[in-house]
């Protein structure tokens, strides 16, 4: 894993746009996101328990599992959105990119690899691009009913409960 600021300058999304600026594992915590790298699944499986994950999925991202629909999927990951419940994301093979929205309204992009695990707090928003090798194999976690359906940012989501006990817990937490 590895964190930092989005240099927000125009060019693939797959590439790593990194601004030279780091992230610290403090303001990921301070936005309510944790990580860990967890070779063995074992230790996946005992941090879902523990959570009270009950539901899961695995999705490979690449044009070989996706063939024509891959590019159209690839943009509609990246396009900004929450959801209404925390997620646990982890990373099976290959890597790809999380943007997540900071205090300031900036885009934060994360790095996961093979084995990282990331616990996304509901609410936040987000968006998820492949890197330029084209290939993410993730488990997704969810703790209730599957809710895989991204509610895209907009005055709606402004106004979502699960957005706004975000924004209070997130402020509440600096
Ligand atoms: C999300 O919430 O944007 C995703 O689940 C992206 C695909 S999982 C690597
Ligand atoms: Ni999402």
């Amino acid at each position: 894993m590895k964190a930092y600021w989005y240099d927000n300058l125009p060019g693939d999304q797959r590439e790593p746009h990194d601004s030279g600026r780091a992230a610290s594992a403090e303001q990921l915590s301070q936005l309510g996101i944790l990580h860990y790298n967890l070779p063995s699944r074992a230790d996946v499986d005992a941090l879902a328990r523990e959570r009270g994950y009950k539901n899961r999925d695995e999705i490979t991202i690449s044009p070989a599992t996706m063939g024509a629909a891959y590019e159209a999927k690839v943009r509609a990951f990246f396009n900004e959105h929450l959801h209404e419940d925390e997620e646990i994301r982890y990373i099976l093979d290959g890597g790809g990119f999380f943007d997540v929205r900071s205090r300031g309204d900036d885009w934060l992009r994360i790095r996961l690899e093979r084995f990282d695990v990331m616990v996304m707090p509901a609410g936040i928003y987000h968006r998820f691009t492949t890197d330029d090798k084209n290939y993410t194999k993730a488990m997704r976690l969810f703790k209730d009913d599957p809710k895989w359906t991204p509610l895209v940012r907009g005055a709606e989501t402004e106004e979502n409960e699960y957005r706004k006990e975000y924004v209070k817990m997130r402020d509440g937490a600096a």
